[in-house]
C-alpha cells in the first residue's frame, strides 16, 4: 500500500514501509527527499536528453539532434546514431572509471597489507595463491608477504599498462570468449587506457562511426568487468577474508535507540572495515558509555553497506533510495561516506538533525559535511578520529522514531567459492550439482538481478520480477542496492523457498539455502562473471557464456556503474534487460544495441517497462536456451542418487542454521 506524506500535498507514492513509516512521524515533517523532488518535477524529463540525442561534445553546440531530419543534424554534421553512441559510450566509461579508482585504491590498501604496514593483513592465503597463480607469479616455497607483493605491484601496473597485451584476469575466461575479444579486437589492454582512449575517441570530430565506438565501449567494459572489478574483488576477499554463508538483518530497524548509531555510506571498503575494527575498541566503546550509549551500533548504505555485511554480517539500513530516510529517523549520530551514490541532499537532511556528515575521502567532499581525511596508512586512528566526532554527537540527539519492527532477517555471503559446496556438499566441492540440477530441470536457469534503485520508478520493483522468476524455478543471484531491497522484501532467507515453483523450492529446502543468493556489491558483479565461467568449465551447459541459461538484469538502473556493468556483460556474452536506455532517438544505434550485438558478441540489451514484462523475457531467454542446449527434452523427474543426497545434506549452510525470519 502507498502513501502520502503528512503535511505534503504532492508527495509521490512510497511502498516501501519503513520509508512511510518514518516519513509519516512528526520528527521528519520538514525533511525533504527525492521522492518529494520527483514529484515537483513531474514528467519534464528532456526528450533530447532522454532519447540519447543531445549533443554538448563541443562549443559549436549544444546540439538537438532529431533523427532523420536534415536539417537536425549536429553543426558538425553529427547523427543522431553518432551522437547517442558517444554519449552512450561516455556513460561506459565514466561507469568504468568509478570501478577503476574505487579498484586502484584497494589495490594500494593491499601493498600496504602485503608490506605488514597498516591495520589490514592477508586472510585468505588459497585465493592470494590462486589469483598469484593467474599473474605467472611463483608461490611454492615462498613466504606469503613476497607472493602478496609482487602480486599487488603486478595488480596495479594493470591499471597503467602501456603493451598491447591483454590484461592477465582475460585468461579466466572461457577459451572461446578470450579468442572472440581477440578478434573482434577488443581484449582490454590497460584499465586506465581503455578510459582514456573511450573519452578521447568521443570528442568531437574522432571516431563518428557507432559499430567502431561500441567496440571501444566494450573494450572499457570489460577492462572493469574483468580488470579493475574483479581485481578490487578478489583483493578484497584476500585481504579481508573471502564471505561465507552468515546470518545478518537488514532495513531501518536496524538502528538503536540505546546506542551510537553510525551509518557507513558510499563503496571502499578499507574505510569500512576500519571502522568496524576501531568500533571495537575499549578506548571507542568507553567514549561511547560516556557519553551515555550501551555502544557503538555501525549499520551500512548502498554498497558499502553490503561488502561489511558480506564479511562481517554488519547490518545494512538501507539501500540508495533510503539514504535520506535513515537521517530522518534523527536516530543517526553520522553518517560516514567515501565515493559514490552518496546525494549532496543528505547534508540538508542533516540539518533539521544533531546528525553530521562526515566526508573522508579528498575526492568526495560537500557543502555542510565535515571532511575528516580517512588515511590508509594510519587506518586505525583515522577510524577512530571519526568515530570520536560521532560518538560525542549521542548526547545531542532529540526526538526520533526508529521503525523497530521492520527488519528482516537474511542469509548472506555467497562468494563464488561458496557456491562450489554450496549444492556440491563437503565431499565434492565443485558447480557440478548446480549444473546437474540445471541440466535436469529442477533449476530452469539462473537470473542476476543487480544494480540500484530509482525514485523514478516503484520501490518494489525487484521483488516483482524475483517472485516471478522464483516462481519459473530460475535461481536467483544479487548484488548491489538491488540485493538490499529483495533484503528487506524477505527473499533472501531460506523461508523464501516458499515463494518458489516445486523444483526450486525441493532443492533449496534440501539444502537449506535462500532462493536468492547475495553476492555483494556492484563490484562484485565479478563473482557472476567468474560463476559462469566456471558453470561452463563444469561442461554440459555450452561452451561459453552465451550458451547458459542466465540473464541478467538491472531494472532500476540510477548510476553510470550500471551501465558499464550492462556492457560487460553483454560483451562478455551475457544478455541484460533494462526498463529504459538513453538510445531511443537514434533508429539504428537503438537497433544495433538491442539486436546487432548478437551477432558480434552472442548476447545484446534488452528494453522492458514493466517488472512483469523484464520477467517474461528473462524466463523466455532462459527457456531458448535450455532448448538450444537441448536440454528442455527430458522433463520428467530427475530423483537424486544416494551421493547427491549425501552431498546435499552435508553443505556448509546447514551450520549456519539459516531459518526463518526471526530477528530479535
Ligand atoms: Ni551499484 Fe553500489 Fe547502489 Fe547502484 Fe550505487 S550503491 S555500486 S551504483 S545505487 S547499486
Ligand atoms: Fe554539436 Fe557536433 Fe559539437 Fe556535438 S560535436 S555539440 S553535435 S557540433
Amino acid at each position: 500500500m502507498a502513501i502520502k506524506r503528512n503535511g505534503c500535498e504532492g508527495c509521490t507514492d512510497i511502498t516501501c514501509v519503513s520509508t512511510q513509516q518514518v516519513l509519516s512521524q512528526d520528527v521528519a515533517k520538514n525533511v525533504k527527499t527525492a521522492y518529494d523532488r520527483v514529484k515537483a518535477r513531474g514528467m519534464s524529463a528532456c526528450l533530447f536528453g532522454s532519447s540519447g540525442t543531445c549533443c554538448r561534445n563541443c562549443n559549436m553546440g549544444p546540439c538537438q539532434i532529431i533523427d532523420g531530419v536534415d536539417d537536425m543534424l549536429g553543426i558538425c554534421g553529427a547523427t543522431a546514431d553518432t551522437v547517442a553512441a558517444r554519449n552512450f559510450a561516455r556513460t561506459v566509461a565514466a561507469g568504468s572509471a568509478a570501478h577503476t579508482d574505487h579498484a586502484r585504491e584497494m589495490v594500494k590498501g593491499f601493498i600496504e597489507a602485503a608490506k605488514g604496514e597498516g591495520l589490514h593483513q592477508i586472510k585468505d592465503v588459497d585465493k592470494l595463491k590462486k589469483l598469484a597463480a593467474d599473474f605467472g607469479i611463483v608461490t611454492e616455497e615462498r613466504e606469503v608477504k613476497d607472493i602478496a607483493l609482487e602480486l599487488g605491484e603486478k595488480a596495479l601496473a594493470e591499471f597503467g599498462k602501456q603493451d598491447d597485451a591483454p590484461l592477465s584476469m582475460l585468461k579466466r575466461a572461457t577459451p572461446k570468449r578470450q579468442a572472440l575479444w581477440q578478434k573482434l579486437g577488443i581484449a582490454p589492454r590497460g584499465i586506465d587506457r581503455e578510459v582514456v582512449e573511450m573519452m578521447h575517441r568521443t570528442h568531437m570530430g574522432v571516431d563518428q562511426e557507432y559499430h567502431n565506438l561500441m567496440l571501444q565501449a566494450s573494450r572499457t567494459a570489460l577492462s572493469d568487468g574483468w580488470g579493475a572489478s574483479m581485481l578490487s574483488t578478489e583483493l578484497t576477499d584476500i585481504m579481508f577474508g573471502t564471505p561465507v554463508p552468515r546470518r545478518a538483518i537488514v532495513d531501518l530497524g536496524v538502528l538503536k535507540l540505546d546506542q551510537v548509531n553510525i551509518t557507513v555510506h558510499g563503496h571502499e571498503p578499507l574505510l569500512a572495515e576500519a571502522l568496524c575494527i576501531a568500533a571495537q575498541d575499549p578506548e571507542m566503546l568507553e567514549l561511547a558509555k560516556k557519553q551515555g550509549a550501551k555502544g557503538i551500533n555501525l549499520a551500512g548504505v548502498c554498497c558499502t553497506g553490503n561488502e561489511i555485511l558480506m564479511r562481517r554480517g554488519i547490518p545494512v539500513a538501507g539501500g540508495f533510495v533510503q539514504q535520506e530516510i535513515v537521517l530522518a529517523t534523527g536516530a543517526v549520530e553520522a553518517m560516514v561516506v567515501d565515493v559514490q551514490c552518496v546525494m549532496q541532499s543528505v547534508a540538508e537532511v542533516a540539518k533539521n538533525f544533531h546528525t553530521d556528515i562526515i566526508t573522508t575521502n579528498y575526492r568526495a567532499k560537500m557543502p555542510g559535511g565535515i571532511h575528516i581525511q580517512f588515511e590508509e596508512h594510519e587506518a586505525l586512528n583515522s577510524a577512530k578520529q571519526i568515530l570520536t566526532h560521532a560518538i560525542k554527537n549521542f548526547k545531542k540527539r532529540g526526538k526520533c522514531f526508529i521503525p523497530k519492527e521492520t527488519k528482516m532477517d537474511v542469509v548472506v555471503g555467497f562468494s563464488h567459492e561458496t557456491i562450489n559446496t554450496m549444492l556440491g556438499g563437503r565431499f565434492r566441492a565443485s558447480y557440478r550439482p548446480l549444473n546437474d540440477n540445471i541440466i535436469n530441470g529442477r533449476i530452469r536457469g539462473v537470473a542476476a538481478i543487480v544494480g540500484c534503485d530509482n525514485f523514478k520508478l516503484a520501490d518494489d520493483t525487484h521483488e516483482t520480477i524475483v517472485r516471478e522468476l522464483l516462481k519459473n524455478n530460475i535461481l536467483v543471484l544479487a548484488t548491489g542496492c538491488a540485493a538490499t531491497s529483495l533484503g528487506k522484501a524477505g527473499l533472501l532467507n531460506p523461508e523464501a523457498a516458499r515463494f518458489c515453483g516445486d523444483s526450486l523450492r525441493e532443492v533449496c529446502e534440501t539444502v537449506g539455502m535462500p532462493p536468492v543468493l547475495h553476492m555483494g556489491s556492484c563490484v562484485d558483479n565479478s563473482r557472476i562473471l567468474i560463476a559462469a565461467t566456471e558453470m561452463v568449465r563444469q561442461g554440459g551447459l555450452g561452451d561459453d557464456i552465451s550458451d547458459l541459461p542466465a540473464i541478467g538484469t538491472a531494472p532500476l538502473w540510477m548510476s553510470e556503474k550500471a551501465v558499464a556493468i550492462g556492457q560487460y556483460f553483454v560483451a562478455s556474452g551475457a544478455q541484460v534487460v533494462f526498463q529504459n536506455l538513453p538510445i531511443s532517438g537514434a533508429k539504428n544505434f537503438n537497433k544495433y544495441l538491442t539486436e546487432g550485438l548478437m551477432g558480434e558478441v552472442g548476447a545484446h540489451w534488452n528494453i522492458a517497462s514493466e517488472p512483469l514484462e523484464i520477467a517474461r523475457i528473462m524466463i523466455e531467454k532462459i527457456e531458448a536456451k535450455r532448448d538450444a542446449l537441448g536440454i528442455n527434452k527430458k522433463k520428467e523427474r530427475v530423483l537424486f542418487d544416494m551421493d547427491m543426497r549425501r552431498d546435499l545434506g552435508g553443505g556448509p549452510l546447514k551450520d549456519v542454521g539459516c531459518h526463518g525470519p526471526t530477528a530479535s
